[in-house]
Order: structure tokens, then sequence, then C-alpha cells
């Protein structure tokens, strides 16, 4: 009996797609709590959020992947571009909130959300994309072509 998918079925099953309002019950906050503090939402307020963000339109883009299989959403990343006035009024792109379910990580879904979200911004015709991320995760971040420059300095409010 097979009991591992082959790379092309799970091709089918985990693909990329923008973010929708339907995700939030198929598990999208349940999902961001596994990267950080993040409260219960209600529908409402996620909808405003959702509207919100919407009107940035290709400005911040929100991904995830839902397994197809289950309906869960298992994946998601973000990314907001910048525009500047150093480098020829240059763009950024900053990836955020990036995270694949516990359950199926190490099926390169994270990489695939890494590369969903740089293609968009050079796309935006960004100069470079950049991100915060912790110790432990550098090592995936590099193998995604991400080098350590400098150092992050939070201030919280
Ligand atoms: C990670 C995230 C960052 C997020 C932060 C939350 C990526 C690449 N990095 O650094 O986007 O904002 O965690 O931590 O996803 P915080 O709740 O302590 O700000």
């Amino acid at each position: 009996m097979q009991t591992t998918n082959s790379s092309t079925e799970e091709e089918e099953i985990f693909q990329v797609r923008k973010l929708e309002i339907s995700d939030k019950k198929k598990g999208f906050v349940d999902l961001l709590q596994q990267l950080t503090l993040c409260d219960s939402i209600s529908d409402e307020v996620f909808e405003e959020q959702f509207n919100e963000i919407a009107k940035c339109g290709d400005n911040h883009l929100i991904c995830v992947i839902e397994d197809n299989n289950s309906g869960k959403i298992v994946g998601t990343g973000s990314v907001f571009i910048e525009k500047k006035f150093i480098r020829n009024c240059g763009k950024v792109g900053h990836i955020e909130d990036v995270v694949v379910d516990s359950s199926v990580r190490g099926k390169q879904l994270g990489k695939k959300i890494i590369g969903f979200l740089s293609d968009h911004a050079r796309k935006m015709g960004c100069y470079k994309v950049i991100l915060d991320c912790s110790v432990e995760n550098r090592p995936f971040y590099e193998r995604c072509g991400f080098k350590q420059k400098e150092i992050q300095m939070p201030h919280r409010f």
C-alpha cells in the first residue's frame, strides 16, 4: 500500500493562491497562531481587515496554501510593497508572516510560499525582498537565497 504522495500528487494537493475571505473558516487564523500571538478574530473584524488590505491591491499580497484533500489552510505568507525615494524611486518587498502547518512540514511548502511572494515582488518592480526571521529559521531562508545583512532593531510599543 502506498503511504506517501508522489511529488506530482503533492503539486496538485498543495497549490499557492491569494487569500480569500472564506479561508477564515478553513483555519487561516489558527495557522497564524503557530507563528506568533494571534487572538481569535470575529468574522466581522476579519472581513473589515480583509477589505482594508484589499484596498492596497497588488501592493499587499497575502497568499495561502490549501490542502485540497482536507480543505484546510496549511501555509501562508505575505508581501508588502514599499515605495521609496532612494534607488531611483525604487520599491522593496517586505515578506512577513510566513508559516507552514506543523503537520505538513518537510514538503517544501515554505519554499513554495517564498517563491510565490518573491516572484510577485519581482513583477512589481522591487529591487529586493527582505524579511526578519528567528535564528532557527535562518538556514531555511538561506536555502531560499536570503543572506543575513545588518541587524533587526525592533522598538515595541
Ligand atoms: C517572524 C516573521 C515576521 C513576524 C514575526 C512575528 C517571517 C519571515 N517572519 O519574524 O513576519 O512579524 O515573526 O513575531 O514570517 P512577533 O509577533 O514577535 O512580532
